[in-house]
């Protein structure tokens, strides 16, 4: 993907209102505004328990100018299913079905639906946002927390597993369109939503979304830290059309022009990674070497 979004070529319309209950310096929100302005207004969403409800608000107030569904945790992607089914069999074929579901809610509970509509091929935009936890509830452990985290359910010894190759599942179901997006490149995100906008068929994206209450950095630092995660190649920005894989932004400048950055610094500034012993850190950089080697083989590098 290339070519630059300049700030004014990015719909004027607003579908976040000022003010709401997230968190201050919350990764979710920058990404969700461009995810929102890229799919417009005729965008039906399908949220299950997580901060973006939180986001959402409770009825009848909400900052949020779209219509939504408040779905279960293992039904989001049904619930888009059906929305889908409902709009094609109502001739409302220019609308979008978003749903968009937290790290617990797609990489542990919501993962069974989802893959029977990724299967299916069903008309929906699925987004995991993935904070690497179950925060919304005080911060658990999730098949996505990274090892050495501290959680509240791991909270003397941090987690010892490694995090759950979640795109790889999603692979195997064939999909015309994958990506890898982070808040703190918004630009991108709008790009690569736009381009999935109209492609038809489950889409699905994975995106990085820096949580400052349970990572345990100062609010000011979510894009910081969102940059280094990216620049560390623990969370490369890329897509898969077709089965074809491409880096973009600042993964493809890597891959072309080196600068890499170590993963210590990353973690260093994390009080959740307080209690990562050196062979952690270790294992932790030869699992990111080990899955950037094979990203850089796939995109022809
Ligand atoms: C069936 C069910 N189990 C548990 C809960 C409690 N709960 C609400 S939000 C949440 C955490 C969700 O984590 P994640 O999907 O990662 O989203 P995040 O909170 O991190 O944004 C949990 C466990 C619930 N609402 N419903
Ligand atoms: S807990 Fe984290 S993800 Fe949830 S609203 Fe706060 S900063 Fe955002
Ligand atoms: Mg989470």
């Amino acid at each position: 993907m290339s070519g630059q979004t300049a700030i004014l070529d990015y719909p004027e319309q607003e579908f976040i209102l000022p003010g709401n209950r997230l968190c201050a310096g919350c990764g979710v929100t920058i990404a969700y505004r461009f995810i929102l302005k890229a799919l417009g207004k005729k965008t039906i969403i399908c949220v299950p328990a997580c901060c973006l409800t939180i986001l959402h608000g409770i009825y009848p107030k909400t900052p949020i100018m779209a219509t939504t569904v408040n779905n279960t945790f293992a039904g989001t992607a049904s619930a888009a299913s059906g929305f889908a089914a409902g709009l094609k069999a109502t001739g409302r074929e220019d609308w979008h079905v978003l749903a968009m579901a937290g790290d617990g809610g797609t990489f542990d509970m919501g993962l069974q639906s989802l893959s029977g509509a990724a299967e299916r091929g069903e008309n929906i935009i699925y987004v995991c946002y993935d904070n690497e936890a179950y925060m919304n509830t005080g911060s658990q452990r999730s098949s996505a927390t990274p090892p050495g985290a501290l959680t509240s359910t791991t909270p003397v010894t941090p987690k010892q597993q490694l995090k759950k190759d979640f795109m790889k599942i999603m692979e195997a179901h064939w999909l015309p369109y994958m990506a890898g997006v982070s808040s703190a490149y918004p630009g991108d995100v709008y790009k690569k939503f736009v381009k999935a906008r109209d492609i038809g068929g489950t889409r699905f994206f994975h995106l990085a979304a820096p949580c400052p209450t349970g990572w345990w950095y100062p609010t000011k630092d979510t894009v910081k830290i969102g940059r280094m995660m990216v620049e560390s190649c623990i969370f490369p920005l890329y897509e898969i059309e077709e089965g074809r894989l491409s880096l973009t932004g600042k993964s493809l400048s890597i891959a072309r022009s080196g600068g890499k950055k170590p993963v210590d610094e990353y973690i260093a500034l994390q009080g959740r990674f307080k209690k990562i012993t050196p062979e952690q850190v270790a294992q932790f950089q030869k699992q990111v070497d080990k899955q950037w080697q094979a990203l850089l083989a796939r995109a022809g590098f």
